[in-house]
């Protein structure tokens, strides 16, 4: 980690082999790269559904990004060759196809570029790329300086993959008046109406150069010959034959001759994207090419970036964990919330979780979302599957499939929003209906939301699963209509009770009966979960169209399952007994170094009445991985259950880190959405890395510091003081952004208090509420508390 840019930090790897799938991520509103440090990249646009413009050399089926995506020799990049003209050398940049090991590498991830620097042979080179605001380009700048003291005569080749665009139609060619090269295709179709929606779509790449090439090169194939992508023939030849592709795989290659004095440096610069004809790319030409044009669209993408900073800032004297949750947590939690992990149909849960985070960051911003979720709710009071984000967006893929989940995210989130912001006019607000133009405020909604939860439910009482629940893939457990899950029942009853105590925190005209119902309601639910689901030491995860319970010690695969575990302890369904039984059946079962597995042993065959989970491989995502998003949802339940010494430890886990990058295989630059689970099954591949930046885990994980670690949440009053400082931390300070104003805080464990002690700017509080902080004002706040005992289960 280097600190010194901007006082920004950037992550560096200094070796393109040791962690050879390590990537960064650049994005904004319109689109989103994942560059890989061998030069590798996945990337799409939104035109207004995910795109391509840089594809895989065979037809790619769209999906959502993959975990533990894998590179291959023609996956797409970008990439360099530069041929030493002098001794006949080619090595490529910034490291793949060829794989010539290189005097220096370092691949460097900052806030806002992704840049490689590099020395070989006497050659200096930075490759550096960012996007900007909100147009679809990827900017790349490539600058070689000669070290040494004689000239050097070099050949540098831009190698840009366009890839298969279209079994109809596709061609590409250099145009000289753009000095681009241009690739076209038609979007497959077969539909006379889709011809109508298609004449919209930005069929064309371009790759534009600021210098004149001495040569070119457009078609793939051709390009490559028989001497392969690690030894092209094309490369043979003094210079390039300006060969164009018809019908043919583009590829988008410029030759470049240049001799370089002792000492001489120079610049090239490079657009790279997709555009629906030549007017776009001349203008995006015009925008971007140019020394100035650039340092004003880095600029502009730094500032949007930089709009991502949250409310708080730590120290705590480890320099990775405070990066983390300095920079890139917030940076990511940001991602999601600003542009939904660039979905136009966001499935409802994500979409109001990820704008938890946002509350964060941009309040303001959470509250438009939460509003437009419910105006899409129907007046039976269902939330829909997916929030449509456009006019013309629809739900797709697993937005197709019922689960039965969707109601009760809202007020749990919600509580986030308020805590943050007091503003509970939000609650008075008047939205209609997807089915419906009658408004009814956001409470009524919210209320219409737990009716319809607390009536989907059996004669047992407990909650019917449909085809999932928050579990996307557990879609065979309630398809017949009979299914029920421990989880979902838990987190109604979770639902009901977080939403009495936003009744009863906030002076929100409590309407009396409602409360009761509701309070009564998440009780029966407890009870019948109790009743029907603990088997022995734990919660059982539901039982099936058939009646049969699973998640329980009885079977030998999928025991023990972490989600109704965690919300057990969050709905009150669990007493102290059942929390520490729980407790350690999870500790003995499910942990692992990387952090808590979601059930445990994972399945290895089909299990029809659980389902598509079960089909997954053991130890990948659902079935048994580390998912993160399940981790954190037991770390939030043990700081709620006062477990602080437990919960600091299996958040630490969870940060990826340079420390652990050998094993997760990835940069501490955002956490993944989840590690390879499955640790006693096979133990060689647990740990790795998903590689996948999209995670409900952000928002969740950042409350966790917050409200929790720190201690710090909101409340009606005020500024609530609660620090939940774990043995092995005995000191933490930091700023705390709260309603405008800024908290100055120290965090000290101390043997010789038995009480906590708050001092604000050196007077003693009363209590640990801080009520009259003014926007724009500083503040410092001393808080002392008693240190916590190493037991980790009281
Ligand atoms: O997606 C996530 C969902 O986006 O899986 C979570 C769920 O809560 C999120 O809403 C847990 O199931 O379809 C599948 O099998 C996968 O499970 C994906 O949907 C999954 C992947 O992690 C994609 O990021």
């Amino acid at each position: 980690i280097d600190t010194a840019v901007d006082g920004l930090s950037k992550i560096k790897l200094t070796s393109p082999t040791k962690l050879p799938n390590a990537t960064g991520f650049l994005w904004n509103r319109a689109m989103v790269m994942q560059v890989n440090c061998r030069g590798y990249v996945n990337s799409q646009f939104m035109q207004p559904e995910p795109a391509k413009y840089s594809y895989a050399p065979n037809m790619e089926a769209k999906s959502f990004i993959q975990p533990e995506h894998s590179y291959f020799s023609h996956h797409p990049g970008r990439f360099f060759y530069l041929k030493d003209e002098d001794s006949g050398e080619i090595i490529s940049l910034p490291y793949e196809p060829m794989r010539v090991q290189l005097d220096k590498f370092s691949f460097e991830l900052g806030n806002s570029d992704i840049t490689w620097s590099i020395e070989h042979r006497g050659l200096k080179i930075t490759i550096k790329v960012n996007l900007t605001e909100d147009d679809l380009v990827e900017c790349w700048f490539f600058s070689v300086t000669n070290l040494t003291d004689t000239v050097k005569n070099i050949s540098l080749y831009p190698y840009f993959s366009i890839g298969y665009m279209s079994w109809m139609n596709q061609s590409a060619c250099y145009n000289e008046a753009l000095n681009a090269i241009v690739a076209d295709s038609v979007t497959p179709y077969q539909k006379v109406a889709d011809y109508f929606t298609n004449k919209q779509l930005k069929d064309k790449t371009f790759f534009l150069s600021d210098t004149p090439p001495t040569a070119w090169h457009a078609n793939q194939k051709d390009f490559e010959g028989e001497g392969g992508l690690h030894q092209p023939s094309a490369l043979q030849a003094e210079l390039l034959e300006n060969v164009e592709a018809r019908y043919e795989t583009p590829v988008a290659v410029m030759q470049f001759q240049q001799s370089l004095m002792p000492s001489e440096q120079k610049n090239y610069q490079f657009l790279f994207g997709p555009a629906k004809d030549e007017l776009e790319i001349a203008e995006i030409k015009e925008k971007y090419l140019g020394h100035q044009q650039r340092n004003k669209a880095e600029q502009s993408y730094r500032d949007y970036i930089a709009q991502g900073k949250a409310c708080l800032t730590i120290n705590s004297g480890n320099v990775s964990f405070d990066d983390f949750f300095n920079h890139w947590l917030p940076r990511q939690m940001f991602y999601h919330g600003d542009v939904n992990r660039l979905s136009t149909d966001p499935q409802t849960r994500n979409y109001i979780q990820d704008n938890m985070g946002m509350a964060f960051i941009n309040p303001e911003r959470t509250r438009q979302a939460y509003i437009l979720a419910v105006s899409q709710q129907t007046i039976n009071g269902a939330m829909p599957e997916g929030v449509l984000l456009h006019a013309q967006a629809e739900l797709k893929y697993i937005n197709q499939v019922p689960h039965a989940d969707h109601g009760v995210w809202l007020p749990i989130c919600l509580s986030v929003y308020l805590n943050e912001t007091a503003d509970v006019s939000l609650l008075s607000e008047m939205i209609a209906f997807a089915d419906s133009a009658q408004k009814q405020s956001f409470t009524r909604h919210i209320e219409l939301a737990l009716d319809y939860l607390i009536n989907a439910t059996d004669h047992r009482g407990l909650s019917f699963i449909e085809q999932g629940d928050w579990c996307d893939p557990m879609n065979m457990v309630g398809y017949k209509g009979k299914g029920v899950s421990t989880w979902l029942s838990l987190a109604t009853a979770y639902a009901l009770t977080t939403w009495c105590d936003i009744y009863e925190e906030y002076d929100i005209g409590i309407n009396r009966q409602k409360y009761d119902e509701y309070r009564f309601a998440a009780k029966a639910i407890n009870n019948a979960v109790n009743e029907y689901l603990w088997h022995g030491q734990w919660f059982a995860r539901g039982i099936t169209d058939d009646g049969r319970v699973f998640g329980t010690d009885k079977e030998s695969e999928g025991k023990i399952f972490i989600n109704p575990q965690s919300w057990a302890m969050l709905s009150g369904a669990a007493n102290d007994h059942q929390k520490i039984e729980m407790i350690t059946a999870i500790t003995k079962q499910l942990i692992t170094p990387q952090g808590v597995m979601m059930l445990a042993p994972s399945y290895t065959s089909m299990v029809e009445d659980i389902g598509r989970i079960t089909q997954k491989h053991p130890g990948v995502s659902e079935n048994g991985s580390v998912y993160n998003h399940a981790a954190i949802f037991y770390i939030f339940a043990l700081y709620q259950a006062g477990q602080n010494n437990l919960a600091f430890e299996l958040l630490s886990k969870m940060l990826p880190s340079l420390e652990n990058a050998e094993v997760t295989g990835q940069l501490p630059i955002y956490v993944p959405n989840y590690y390879r689970g499955a640790y006693h099954q096979f133990p060689k591949k647990a740990g790795r890395s998903s590689h996948l930046f999209n995670t409900g885990t952000t928002s969740w994980l950042y409350r966790c510091l917050v409200e929790e670690l720190c201690g710090l949440k909101g409340c009606a009053r005020g500024l609530h003081v609660a620090p939940k400082m774990p043995a092995t931390l005995p000191y933490l300070s930091g700023q705390r952004l709260f309603r405008g104003a800024m908290v100055n805080f120290d965090i000290e464990q101390t043997s010789d208090i038995t009480v906590m002690e708050v001092l604000l700017d050196k007077q003693v509080i009363a209590g640990n509420v801080l009520t009259d902080l003014k926007t724009g004002q500083h503040y410092q706040l001393q808080v002392r508390v008693p240190m916590t005992s190493e037991d980790n289960v009281k």
